[in-house]
């Protein structure tokens, strides 16, 4: 497979390269660590690596290196697409280098071999509870997958941790081939006409997502491979990246671990937020009966401000710019239908918000965020069911933390460990 004979090459390299940063400088001191950022989940304790991708503050995710637009300019197309194959990104990602067409073709084709989904993983789906939320029947159906994992069934026989890597790439290519397939099941059967769709090998992962999704339209299979693409990877602080990494570090396999991430995932401040930044726009909509006037806009931010609610949409813990995951996705929208009155309604906001924040003074960034627009995009396609908005988010993600739980183990990175101390212990290191 192109993917482990790419990685194979580079190994050596990269395990000299990181035996050597450890032992001639395993001593050096990276940072410190405040009373308030131990209290304050972490925030901005550098105490993390990866090399799949690095959140720049001022410009924003950077996939190996290369900011987002130049990503999608150089990564390659199919005939007739505006968007990039999802395998040229997996590649990317996963390799470090640009692919040629070919080289995706490659990814796509080793996705669509093992796309078939077991009956059992739609029987277990069928057999919950009907009002089951979309997120916990997509990561029930991760873990129903877990039977099948070459590295866990490797691992048992006993393998050198050298090799672990190897298992554990051909469990993310079983796990990131099914996702669509269980993810449009999952929508089809809560949503719509509960049918089993398949896996057109003919079609790329974007086109068959849009195609079993049951959205007959060359520009969603557009905006599904941009979506998939701008949610795969953020660095490895947040949630569903650092669940998948810590589970991951006590040898669990792939399934275990990407199940769990998908848990941290739908939490309301991780994947759930680009649900109540939707339901905000579609508030604006109702209480003006379609499109307000800036003067309107204005008035309803100023007053969400001062009832002490935020902005959803606006703002970043890290980002100090407009989130270029955001720049993307409005430009497409601004592209492919400006008229839409809930699009409307977010280039309004995308006017006139930021100022309003500025001048509140408190939001260390004004600017909008990924999370701003992604579901007005799904909406205007027909995807009109906000809690299944994190399961794309989910599918997206994959790509990304399954990269990196295959480089964890080509590295041997070890058991997660940190040190917890009690409040008393603090209050005397305070005390000096
Ligand atoms: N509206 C109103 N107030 C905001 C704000 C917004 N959009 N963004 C920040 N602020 C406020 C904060 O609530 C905070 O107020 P207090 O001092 O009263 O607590 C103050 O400005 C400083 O916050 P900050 O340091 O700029 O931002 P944080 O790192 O604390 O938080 C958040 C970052 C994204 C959580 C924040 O900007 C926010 O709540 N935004 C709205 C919700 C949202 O868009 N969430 C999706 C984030 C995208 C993402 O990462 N998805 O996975």
């Amino acid at each position: 497979m192109i993917l482990h004979d790419k990685i194979s090459a580079q190994l050596p390299e990269w395990r000299e390269r990181v035996t050597k940063l450890l032992e001639e400088h395993g001593d050096k001191v990276v940072g410190e660590v405040t009373i308030s950022q131990i209290y304050g989940g972490m925030r901005a304790v550098r105490a993390l690596v990866t090399d799949i991708s690095f959140v720049d503050p001022n410009e924003g995710i950077r996939f190996r290196g290369h900011t987002l637009p130049v990503v999608l300019e150089r990564l390659p197309k199919p005939d007739g697409a505006e968007m990039p194959y999802v395998g040229g990104l997996y590649y990317l990602l996963m390799v470090g280098d640009f692919p040629t067409k070919e080289q995706a073709l490659e990814v796509e084709a080793e996705w669509a071999k093992n796309s078939h989904v077991p009956d059992h993983v739609f029987k277990v789906l069928r057999d919950m509870p009907k009002d089951t939320h979309p997120m916990a029947l997509f990561s029930q159906a991760i873990l129903t997958l877990q039977n099948d994992s070459k590295f866990a069934k490797r691992y048992a026989e006993g393998m050198s941790k050298m090799d672990l890597w190897e298992p554990a790439l051909d469990d993310a290519m079983t796990l990131t081939s099914k996702l669509g397939v269980i993810a449009a099941f999952i929508y089809q059967l809560k949503y719509r006409a509960k049918a089993e769709p398949s896996y057109d090998p003919n079609l790329d992962f974007g086109a068959n997502f849009a195609k079993m999704m049951g959205v007959d339209d060359k520009e969603y299979a557009d905006l599904i491979r941009l979506y998939f693409i701008l949610h795969s990877d953020h660095e490895s602080g947040n949630v569903s990246a650092h669940t998948m990494h810590l589970v991951g570090s006590s040898l669990s396999d792939i399934f275990f671990a990407f199940s769990a991430a998908m848990n941290g995932l739908a939490g309301p401040l991780h994947g759930l937020a680009n649900q109540n930044c939707l339901a905000f726009v579609m508030g604006i909509k109702d209480k003006f009966n379609g499109v307000p006037t800036k003067e309107q806009l204005t008035e309803y931010a100023n007053e969400t401000l001062d009832s002490g609610r935020v902005i959803p949409g606006y703002g970043h813990a890290v980002l100090r710019v407009p989130d270029p995951r955001y720049t993307a996705q409005f430009k497409f929208g601004k592209e492919h239908f400006p008229n839409d009155e809930l699009f409307m309604i977010v280039q309004m906001m995308d006017e006139i918000i930021p100022a309003v924040l500025k001048e509140q003074g408190k939001a260390k960034n004004p600017w909008p965020n990924v999370d701003a627009v992604s579901g007005s995009l799904q909406y205007h396609y027909g995807i009109t069911e906000f809690d299944f908005y994190t399961v794309l988010f989910g599918v997206g993600r994959a790509l990304g933390v399954t990269a990196n739980y295959v480089w964890a183990r080509a590295l041997g990175q070890p058991l997660e460990r940190p040190k917890s101390l009690t409040t008393k212990m603090l209050e005397d290191i305070a005390a000096g």
